[in-house]
């Protein structure tokens, strides 16, 4: 007998609903929810192989310990026996920065990954915090920080009601999206042409989504920052800069004109190799555009000018009139933010409040670049402790960052490492205790993440479609073991974690003069929470304490869980709206136009103007059956265009002598790897491609498929030395790289 599930899809940023079709304890098939309030019934080829990643057999089913050198099985006593006493062993010795905490992508693609993270650092106290973000989306963050006051406050564009967008380093028809949740983003695009809209897309790939477009910009790589300031510049300079009703809200406009003096499109046109007409152009259609949105993604972030970038795409929007309104970019609102307070100065956002005990990185978001957790483990300095233990949830660093052999060698040479982690893999091999998740299929879902960062504001969640299969444990009963395994409380009931989180939360609402429930008794509300975990208990208490929530009885028609257990397909709560200046918490109360590191950071930019490089960069590029370091081992999701190769334009391969299909040696800063030709104008002369998240070549990993075409690892042709300095976003694009055919006889024999 088959039955039907809901549940929304954790595997990209779309988060789309799905309905599973489950025979026994197995799904047996994925399609899209049509009633989904969202979704509406899109799915990508990833969401339809829901049940072949969900029951991969290399999934682990249950923890391991490493005895005598030799990961294996135990039980899940057995096991947090073994974290508690690995952990408390080096914070007791040498405090609790020794002991390093790193957060890998799926985290914001569970809840546990929400809600247990932030209590383990606070808990813990360590200062060796690494996550996924700084290789990834940090520089934005630190844009936000500096513009709003708040480092998660990012503006979505409007997809569905703008005239114009353009997109800077994004390819949502392989990667479905970012910073932008949008299910069916092509889908989106499309309809943008359809109601007359323009898209302009700027990549050094003629990708999917470029040929989609009005008009494709095949850019230099690492030089948007440049393109940027010269498209803010001749809004400024022909007079099209307008922000409108914003104006009130503004600080530094004039000092911002003058900021950007020197970036004429004249002065880029050279570095980004675009022409000074084009760029004028871009400028004019952003200001013509009834509406307009500019979007910038990992091509704008993980560059060296990466925080530059990410703040002239919110400057550009904001000039041409478009930040915050509907059509251009706006703030959502998700049903779990904590209660908007009153518009008025905030705390403002603080950079580098400590710095990294071997480069002297500044920390921003209080997180550390993840380039540099390989040097925090293997370096000694005279003062401070190297990172001895380590805490990786859902992260595989030795394929995502740089110098993976580096961070290889690193890793081995812990004293404890545990790893939160389905797979044992490049990163998890290492770890002396491995925990487990169970599969998607078994878990609750909510998107805490993505919700604020979504196209339209909506809310829903997804009950376990399958029960725990025995031997099984929640990952959020993982997390908050570990957290009182980390913290000392090795051996209390988990349950008190999600108590003690209520109890805070609720304590702090109760005083604060906006909130709905002020002055009322804590426990009073505790007593109101539904659901039957302590997760789903934390989600009832954030929808009530939410803008839309019913304030524990204060506005009785609001959110509450059971009312979002009752609307299985979501509740809509409607299209995007203004919200400026409520969301600000700069010192100021204002967008902080031209915030000081920004201005310290433009004579760097100043400089590259006069950069050109000297031989051929590397850019990676996504695959839409691909995600990250993890979708390798799925049959269905490898093999056809899915491959390790190396995108070569037809000018640079006849000149350096590559053939199609040839192996070629791609030498960087960190080191070499090989990898076949793809010979192809989809890239532009001068730059290479070669994906991400490969490598499934080192022993002692249990991915039985993926080691079969385990690729190379791109990452190790980077140093970690090169950074943009603001955010320590790790730089992947536009790196400079050797290319040359390997002599074909000689790489059979080797
Ligand atoms: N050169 C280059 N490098 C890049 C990028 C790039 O564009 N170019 N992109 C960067 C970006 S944007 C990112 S986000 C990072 C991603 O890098 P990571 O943060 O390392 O993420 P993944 O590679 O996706 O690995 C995720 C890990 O989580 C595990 N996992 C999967 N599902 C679950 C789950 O439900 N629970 C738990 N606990 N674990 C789970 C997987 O087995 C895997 O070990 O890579 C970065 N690296
Ligand atoms: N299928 C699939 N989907 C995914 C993922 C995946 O691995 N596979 N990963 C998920 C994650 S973690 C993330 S963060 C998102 C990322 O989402 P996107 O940012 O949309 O992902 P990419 O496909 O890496 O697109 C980046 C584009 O930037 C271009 N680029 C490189 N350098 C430059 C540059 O200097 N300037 C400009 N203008 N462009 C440049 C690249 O050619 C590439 O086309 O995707 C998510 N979705
Ligand atoms: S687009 Fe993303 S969320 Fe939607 S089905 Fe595909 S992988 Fe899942
Ligand atoms: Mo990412």
């Amino acid at each position: 007998m088959s039955r039907t599930a809901l549940r929304i899809c954790p595997l990209c940023e779309a988060t789309c609903g799905l309905t599973l079709t489950i025979e026994g304890t197995e799904v047996t098939g994925a399609r899209g929810d049509r009633d989904d309030v969202f979704s509406k019934g899109f799915i990508c080829p990833k969401g339809a192989a829901f049940g072949a990643v969900d029951a991969d057999p290399d999934r682990l089913r249950t923890p391991l310990v490493r005895r005598d050198g030799v990961l294996r099985e135990a039980t899940w006593e057995e096991a947090f026996d073994a974290v508690a006493a690995g952990l408390r062993a080096v914070v007791e010795r040498d405090g609790p920065d020794s002991v390093g905490i790193v957060l890998g992508n799926p985290n914001v693609h569970t809840m546990a990954g929400a809600l247990y993270p932030p209590v383990l650092i606070a808990g813990l106290r360590t200062r060796s915090l690494f996550t996924a973000s700084t290789v990834d989306q940090m520089p934005k963050h630190v844009s936000s920080g500096l513009l709003y006051g708040d480092a998660n406050a990012i503006p979505v564009p409007d997809l569905d009601r703008t005239a114009h967008l353009l997109l800077i380093g994004a390819n949502p028809l392989e990667s479905n999206g970012s910073l932008c949740t949008a299910p069916d983003f092509p889908g989106r695009l499309k309809a943008l042409k359809a109601r007359g809209g323009t898209l302009t897309v700027v990549d050094p790939r003629r990708t999917r989504t470029a040929r989609l477009a009005d008009r494709h910009i095949a850019i230099r790589p690492g030089t948007d920052a440049l393109l940027l300031a010269a498209i803010a510049h001749t809004l400024f300079e022909e007079d099209l800069a307008d922000p409108g009703e914003l104006t009130a809200h503004l600080q530094g406009l004039g000092e911002l004109r003058d900021a950007l003096r020197d970036f004429t499109p004249e002065a880029v046109a050279g570095a980004c190799d675009v022409d000074a007409g084009t760029i004028r152009t871009l400028a004019r259609e952003l200001a013509a555009a009834p509406t307009a949105a500019v979007y910038g993604r990992i091509g704008s972030c993980t560059v060296p000018h990466g925080t530059l970038a990410s703040w002239l795409v919110d400057v550009c929007t904001l000039l041409a009139g478009n930040l915050d309104r509907p059509g251009g970019a706006l703030f959502p609102q998700a049903a779990t933010d904590r209660t908007p307070r009153p518009a008025g100065p905030g705390h403002g956002f603080a950079l580098g409040r400590w710095r990294s005990r071997v480069s002297g990185h500044p920390e921003a978001k209080g997180e550390l670049p993840l380039s540099a957790l390989a040097e925090e483990i293997d370096t000694v300095t005279d003062e401070g402790t190297p990172v001895r233990a380590l805490i990786a949830v859902a992260a595989n660093p030795v394929l995502s960052a740089p110098d993976g052999d580096r961070l290889d060698k690193a890793l081995d040479s812990l004293e404890f490492m545990v790893s939160v982690d389905p797979y044992l893999n490049e990163t998890s091999r290492h770890a002396h205790v491995v925990l487990p998740p169970p599969p998607p299929s078994q878990s609750p879902h909510h998107d805490f993440a993505f919700n604020t960062l979504a196209v339209r504001n909506q809310v829903r969640y997804t009950r376990p479609a399958v029960p725990l299969e025995p031997g099984r444990m929640a990952e959020t009963e993982i997390m908050a073991r570990l957290v009182l395994a980390a913290t000392g409380l090795h051996g209390t009931d988990p349950a008190a974690v999600d108590d003690m989180v209520i109890g805070q939360t609720l304590g702090k609402a109760v005083t604060e003069a906006h909130s709905p429930v002020h002055g009322r008794d804590p426990r009073e509300l505790a007593a109101q929470l539904t659901g039957v975990s302590g997760p789903e208990r934390r989600l009832d208490m954030m929808l009530r304490l939410g803008p839309y929530g019913d304030g524990f009885g204060a506005r009785p028609d609001g959110l509450t869980l059971d009312r979002l257990l009752a609307h299985p397909h979501g509740i809509d709560l409607g299209p995007l709206a203004s919200r400026l200046p409520q969301p600000l918490k700069t010192v100021s109360g204002k967008v902080e136009l031209l915030p000081e590191p920004i201005a310290g950071d433009l004579p760097r930019l100043r400089e590259a103007l006069r950069e050109r490089p000297d031989g051929l960069v590397l850019v990676g590029r996504r695959h839409l059956r691909s995600n990250n370091s993890w979708m390798h081992n799925v049959p269905a999701l490898t093999g056809g265009s899915n491959r390790c190769t190396l995108h070569i334009h037809p000018d640079d391969a006849e000149r350096l002598g590559v053939r199609d299909g040839a192996p070629v040696r791609l030498k960087g800063a960190g080191g070499e790897v090989t990898a076949p030709a793809e010979v192809t104008d989809a890239v532009r002369p001068g730059v290479v491609s070669l994906p991400h998240g490969w490598g499934h070549d080192r022993p002692g990993t249990r991915l039985g498929h993926a080691s079969g075409d385990p690729g190379v690892n791109v990452n190790q042709l980077l140093d970690g030395r090169a950074l943009d300095p603001l955010s320590g976003n790790a730089v992947l694009n536009g790196v400079p790289v050797e290319v040359s055919p390997v002599a074909e006889t000689i790489s059979a024999l080797t």
